[in-house]
């Protein structure tokens, strides 16, 4: 315990007295106004003790082996914790009685296609949290939980991209754009982590907080070998919720503004941490490398992670899209909703015992909220537990991992080409007169406005999000395309709503919004993405190429079916109305 006992003890007495979610209400509360609100004052959570269940591995399934797979929609029970009665939660499986919260993890081969029937078994007459009928949501004429299953980073037609009007319920009933429940995955990205989760028109939130996520990893020759792997290669699935004494999952029963949305709240904050479905669950570890493929795969929370001992560092190896150029070695990771993370930590730096907490410190909301959840910033996520090299009667163990220190190739993608097609989309919300936000907005439009992004296969386009929500920030995310950051710039918010500034004027120019000239990604970030935090006050900058991430043709007609979509991965905002159409012609 030297070494790290102090944040370990204070933990521990975190625990005890179960100080955080009151005064967390409160902070926030003299943070920002609207966080007074019921949404944000939910009862807390039973007392549940720190790291007492070891962290699980969901089923995996080889979804590249030729057959034809079903992965299936339930109402299932199950333990998140060890002091919790079992929760009802909607999760995904191949029966009803191997369903699991998160769903299989699903394994496929670049390039190896993946058939995939998506079947939807949720006899629920309504659903398990209530419905924001205001908000324009799937509404299915014989009832039931409508669900629509999009894989999060693939490129593949737009009829299995899980279009939010593709749902379908176990009761027959199909939302107007649905074509068909079997959907076919060319799996031809770079191998990276991917996650499926529901999409559904309106009450994605609600389904994802049910439980209707999982991981999907693609694999390939293009990593190189060595990378820790088996044993030593852990999918981290995190989310947050909050329950009730019954074990059910405690969400707000009233809306930010009953006036206007009754039961829509702008955010999800749970005051318990899950990952792989466990409350702060523990993990044992070797003292050898470790890969872990992170998952934010939280409705409204960023994640800062950090490890409570000075000598553990994340060595960042890849982003969304695969592997990083280089490795980065990082003190604290942090991680956007639905963005995903992949790391190595080394345990040969610690002493075998040792017990390393990784908390998150990330403000809430991020990045601009009060919101901190215990007296040092910090709040627990998991517990890392590391073994003696050698366990009774076993050989020693040998790391035969290694992390190059070239991963990839850069993605290749600069911005010289004349012909490129910018857009910018203002980020923002409508606020009511006591001050709340009551809908978000991307460029004041909703889904049900005309399309506006028609883009051509093969351009390339430079997409900018002048977000004008203060101390907010959006994760956005576009189906179909991996893309690169570009830069972010800080604007002068009230002349540019004035209309007193242009941003086509660049920094140092009277007429300028630009405070300051383009900020460039840092190097973590230098990989291929598919979700990007547009920080408020400035403009985020992202290139992308309407090609496959190879650079060749999509492998499959991308101007056929429903089309895409791209929103912002805040699942509240999402569901109202932050998502727009994305169509691709030839
Ligand atoms: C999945 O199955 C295919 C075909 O049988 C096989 O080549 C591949 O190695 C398997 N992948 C994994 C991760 O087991
Ligand atoms: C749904 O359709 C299938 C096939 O047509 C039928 O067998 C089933 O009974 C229907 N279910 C309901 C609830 O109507
Ligand atoms: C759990 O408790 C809540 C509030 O008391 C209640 O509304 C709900 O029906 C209970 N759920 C179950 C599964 O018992
Ligand atoms: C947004 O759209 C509404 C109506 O569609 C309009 O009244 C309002 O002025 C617009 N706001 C901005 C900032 O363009
Ligand atoms: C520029 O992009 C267009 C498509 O947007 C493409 O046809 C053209 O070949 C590109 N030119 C260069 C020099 O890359
Ligand atoms: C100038 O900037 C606005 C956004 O403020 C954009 O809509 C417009 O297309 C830009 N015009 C040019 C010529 O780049
Ligand atoms: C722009 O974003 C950065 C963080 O990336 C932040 O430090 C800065 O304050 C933001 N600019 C404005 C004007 O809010
Ligand atoms: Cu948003």
């Amino acid at each position: 315990m030297a070494g790290n006992g102090f944040k370990f003890m204070s933990f521990s007495g975190l625990a005890r007295i179960r100080m955080p979610f009151m005064v967390f209400v409160q902070l926030l509360t003299l943070a920002t106004g609207q966080l007074s609100s019921v949404c944000f004052q939910m009862s807390p959570s039973p007392k549940l003790a720190f790291f007492v269940d070891p962290l699980p591995t969901p089923p995996s399934i080889n979804v590249s082996d030729g057959r034809n797979h079903v992965i299936k929609a339930f109402k299932i029970k199950q333990k998140l914790h060890r002091d919790l009665p079992s929760t009802e939660l909607y999760a995904y499986g191949t029966s009803e009685s191997t369903a699991s919260y998160p769903g299989p993890t699903l394994e496929a081969r670049r390039n190896v296609p993946s058939r995939i029937r998506w079947e939807n078994h949720i006899a629920d007459r309504q659903h398990m949290f209530p419905v924001d009928p205001t908000i324009a949501w799937a509404d299915p004429p014989n009832g039931g939980v409508p669900t629509v299953t999009h894989l999060h980073g693939m490129e593949v037609e737009s009829v299995y991209d899980g279009n939010p009007e593709s749902w379908f319920t176990t009761f027959n009933d199909t939302g107007p754009k649905f074509v068909t429940q079997d959907y076919a995955y060319p799996n031809s990205l770079l191998p990276s982590l991917l996650w499926y989760h529901d999409h559904t028109m309106g009450i994605t939130r609600l389904n994802v907080i049910a439980g209707l996520v999982g991981a999907y990893v693609v694999r390939g020759p293009e990593e190189p070998p060595g990378l820790p792997t088996g044993q030593q290669e852990v999918v981290l699935v995190i989310q947050d919720k909050q329950f009730l004494a019954n074990g059910s999952i405690n969400f707000p029963s009233v809306g930010i503004d009953p006036s206007l949305h009754p039961d829509w709240c702008p955010a999800y904050f749970g005051d318990t941490i899950l990952v792989n479905g466990k409350v702060w669950p523990y993990l044992q570890v070797r003292p050898l490398q470790y890969r872990f493929r992170i998952l934010n795969g939280a409705s409204e929370r960023y994640l800062t992670l950090s490890m409570s001992h000075r000598r553990l560092k994340f060595l960042k190896i890849g982003t969304d899209g695969g592997l990083l150029p280089r490795p980065v070695l990082l003190r604290s990771l942090t991680i956007s909703p639905a963005e995903r993370v992949d790391c190595v930590i080394d345990f040969r730096r610690v002493r075998p015992g040792a017990r390393i907490i990784v908390s998150n410190s990330a403000p809430l909301p991020f990045p601009g909220g009060g919101g901190i959840q215990s007296s040092d910033g910090k709040v627990p996520v998991m517990q890392f537990r590391v073994l003696e090299s050698r366990q009774p009667g076993e050989e020693p163990v040998v790391d035969v991992s290694t992390v190059p220190a070239r991963l990839a190739k850069r993605p290749p993608l600069v911005p010289h080409n004349a012909s490129i097609v910018y857009r910018h989309f203002t980020l923002t919300e409508s606020v009511n007169p006591v001050g709340v936000s009551t809908d978000l907005m991307l460029q004041n439009r909703t889904w049900e406005d005309p399309v506006t992004e028609v883009s051509r296969i093969g351009g390339t386009e430079i997409w900018q999000f002048i977000n004008l929500t203060p101390g907010l920030a959006h994760p956005i995310h576009l189906h179909l395309v991996k893309f690169v950051v570009l830069s972010f710039q800080s604007i002068d918010v009230t002349r540019f709503e004035r209309g007193l500034c242009s941003l086509n004027e660049s920094f140092g120019r009277r007429d300028s919004c630009f405070v300051e000239p383009p900020r460039l990604p840092e190097p973590e970030d230098w990989g291929w993405k598919d979700v990007v935090t547009a920080w408020p006050g400035n403009v985020t900058r992202i290139l992308l190429r309407v090609t496959s991430q190879s650079g060749s043709k999509f492998p499959f007609d991308a101007t056929s079916g429903p089309g895409y979509l791209w929103h912002c991965h805040l699942l509240s905002h999402e569901d109202n109305a932050m998502m727009r159409p994305l169509i691709i012609q030839r």
